[in-house]
C-alpha cells in the first residue's frame, strides 16, 4: 500500500477519522485473547455509511484488504489485520447512532458501532427490552455482535443475535449498498439475504446497520442459584422449569465448583453465597412480567414448589436487584478468573442439551488420560447445549505440561463432538483460530458452498482475508 494510496484513504474519512501513530494502532493489533498479533499501517473510523462506501469502492478497485473491527471481544482471532501490514482496519466505533426506535411496532435501528450496552439502554429508555446479554456488553459493538452472530446468556428465551433481527443495512466489497432495513416481521421475497451477513464475520461485505427487534421488559426477575450433585440433575431441573413457566426461562447456566473457587479467589469481593461447597451450581432467571405483589407472590410461590420438588442440594434466591447482580457478577467473571489462574484450553462446544451429562462424562475421562494435570472448568449455557469446555493448567511452571498436549487435548474434545454430530463452535465463531476445524468437521459440500458464496460476493478477496476459509 502506497502513501498515496493511504493518503487517499485518509480523505475520505477526513482529519478525525483515521488512526496512524503507532501508539493508537496497537489495541487493533491485538486480539482479546492475546493469541494474534497483526500488523497495519491505518486504522480508518468512518463516521457515516457513505464513508465506508467510498472506502470499499477504493480498497476494492485497488486490491486492498479491510478488516472490519468492532469493540474487539471476540474469541477468535477475526478482527485482527495480518501480520504482513497489508490490510487496512476498519474501525465502526464512530457509527454508534440509534436511527429509530419504536417503541409500539417492537422495533430499533442502530448503527454497527453501538455499544451493546446502549442498545440495551436505548430500548430501557422506552420501556422495551433488547435481550442479547453478553459478558463484554460493555465494550462489544452490535456490528461485532450481528458478524459473529453472538449468544451469550439469554438464548434460551430470545434467541441468538440472528433471531434478534429484522434488517440490515450492508456496504458490500465493491460499495455497492445492500439497504434491508424495513421493519417487517414477514416478507418472503426470494433468498434471505440478510441472513447470510450475519455470523459472517466481516467476510462478506460490511454491516454498517441493523433493525432490532425489542421485546417486552420485564418488571421484575426471578434469580435463583441452585446447587446441584451432577449436569443430570440440572438437565432434569430446567425441563421442569421451562413446563411450568411456559418456557420462560431465560438464563440457566451451568457452573462447576472450580469456576466458582477461581471466582473467589481472583474477583474480590465476590465470596461463595453458599455455606458450603457443592459439586455444580446452575444460574437460572425467568423474568417476570406481572407487577401486582399478590401475583407475583403467587408466581414464587409456583418457581419454588418446582426447585422444592426437583430437590437440589441448595438454593438462594435472589432477595433484591444487589444480590442478583452479585450472582450475575460471579457467572459472567468465569472467564477473567480462568485467565487470571493462567493458562487454559478453550472449546466452545454444543449438543442436544439432554446429551451434555453424558458429553461432559466422557471428555473429562479423555483429558483425564490426555493430560491428568489439567483441571476441567465445564461451564456455560446449558440451557442452549453450548458448554464451554475448557481445561486449565495445573498453575505456576507446570502450566506448560498442559500446553504440550494442547493439540491432543482439542483434537480429542472435537472429534468426541463430532460423534455426537455436535458443534465444534457453537457461539465463538471460526476467525482464524478454527479455519483448520471447519475443514476437518464441516460438511464438505456446505464448505464447498461458504467458498462459492465468498467467490460471488467478494471476487476480489478484499473482505477480511484469511478470516474463516484460509484460500479464499
Ligand atoms: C462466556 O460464556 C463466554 O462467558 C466466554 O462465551 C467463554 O471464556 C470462555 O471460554
Ligand atoms: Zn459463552
Amino acid at each position: 500500500m502506497n502513501c498515496a494510496m493511504l493518503d487517499r484513504l485518509r480523505e475520505i474519512v477526513g482529519a478525525h477519522g483515521y488512526y496512524d501513530r503507532q501508539e493508537d494502532l496497537e489495541p487493533f493489533l491485538i486480539d482479546h485473547r492475546g493469541l494474534y498479533r497483526g500488523a497495519t499501517p491505518l486504522v480508518l473510523r468512518p463516521d457515516d455509511t457513505a464513508q465506508v462506501r467510498a472506502i470499499m469502492r477504493l480498497c476494492n478497485e485497488h486490491g486492498i484488504g479491510v478488516v472490519p473491527v468492532g469493540g474487539n471481544t471476540g474469541y477468535c482471532g477475526a478482527a485482527t489485520p495480518s501480520a504482513d501490514g497489508s490490510q487496512i482496519v476498519l474501525s465502526m466505533s464512530r457509527m454508534r447512532r440509534i436511527r429509530s426506535l419504536d417503541p409500539q411496532n417492537g422495533i430499533l435501528i442502530a448503527e454497527a458501532g453501538c455499544v451493546l450496552a446502549d442498545v440495551q439502554a436505548a430500548a430501557a429508555s422506552v420501556d422495551r427490552l433488547f435481550p442479547l446479554s453478553l459478558g463484554s456488553e460493555g465494550s462489544c459493538q452490535l456490528g461485532g455482535n450481528l458478524s459473529t452472530n453472538a449468544g451469550g446468556t439469554a438464548v434460551l428465551r430470545y434467541g441468538m443475535m440472528r433471531d434478534l433481527v429484522l434488517g440490515l443495512e450492508v456496504v458490500l466489497p465493491d460499495g455497492r449498498l445492500l439497504e434491508e432495513l424495513a421493519p417487517l416481521r414477514k416478507n418472503n421475497t426470494g433468498y434471505d439475504l440478510r441472513d447470510l451477513f450475519i455470523g459472517a464475520e466481516g467476510t462478506l461485505g460490511v454491516i454498517t446497520a441493523a433493525t432490532c427487534k425489542l421485546y417486552a421488559r420485564p418488571a421484575g426477575h426471578f434469580t435463583a442459584l441452585v446447587a446441584v450433585a451432577d449436569p443430570q440433575a440440572a438437565v432434569e431441573l430446567l425441563s421442569k422449569l421451562r413446563s411450568t413457566s411456559g418456557d420462560a426461562v431465560s438464563t440457566f447456566e451451568l457452573m462447576p465448583r472450580i469456576a466458582l473457587e477461581l471466582v473467589c479467589r481472583h474477583i474480590p469481593p465476590l465470596t461463595d453465597p453458599f455455606a458450603q461447597a457443592y459439586p455444580w451450581y446452575v444460574l437460572l432467571e425467568i423474568g417476570i412480567h406481572w407487577r401486582d405483589p399478590e401475583v407475583r407472590a403467587a408466581i414464587d410461590t409456583e418457581l419454588l414448589a418446582v426447585l422444592d420438588a426437583a430437590a437440589p442440594l441448595d438454593t438462594v434466591v435472589a432477595a433484591n436487584e444487589t444480590q442478583r447482580e452479585i450472582f450475575w457478577r460471579i457467572r459472567e467473571s468465569i472467564p477473567a478468573a480462568q485467565r487470571r489462574e493462567g493458562v487454559s484450553i478453550k472449546h466452545d462446544i454444543s449438543v442436544p442439551t439432554s446429551e451434555l451429562p453424558r458429553f461432559i462424562t466422557e471428555a473429562s475421562e479423555r483429558i483425564t488420560r490426555i493430560a491428568p494435570e489439567g483441571r476441567i472448568v465445564a461451564y456455560g449455557h446449558l440451557g442452549d447445549g453450548n458448554l464451554h469446555f475448557n481445561v486449565s493448567g495445573p498453575g505456576g511452571n507446570a502450566d506448560d505440561d498442559l500446553l504440550r498436549h494442547a493439540a491432543d487435548i482439542q483434537r480429542s474434545v472435537h472429534d468426541l463432538i463430532a460423534a455426537y454430530a455436535g458443534s465444534f463452535s457453537a457461539e465463538h465463531g471460526i476467525g482464524q483460530l478454527k479455519r483448520d476445524e471447519l475443514l476437518r468437521y464441516k460438511n464438505p459440500v456446505a464448505v464447498e458452498l461458504m467458498r462459492s458464496l465468498k467467490r460471488t460476493l467478494d471476487p476480489g478477496r478484499i473482505m477480511n482475508p484469511g478470516k474463516i476459509l484460509q484460500d479464499c
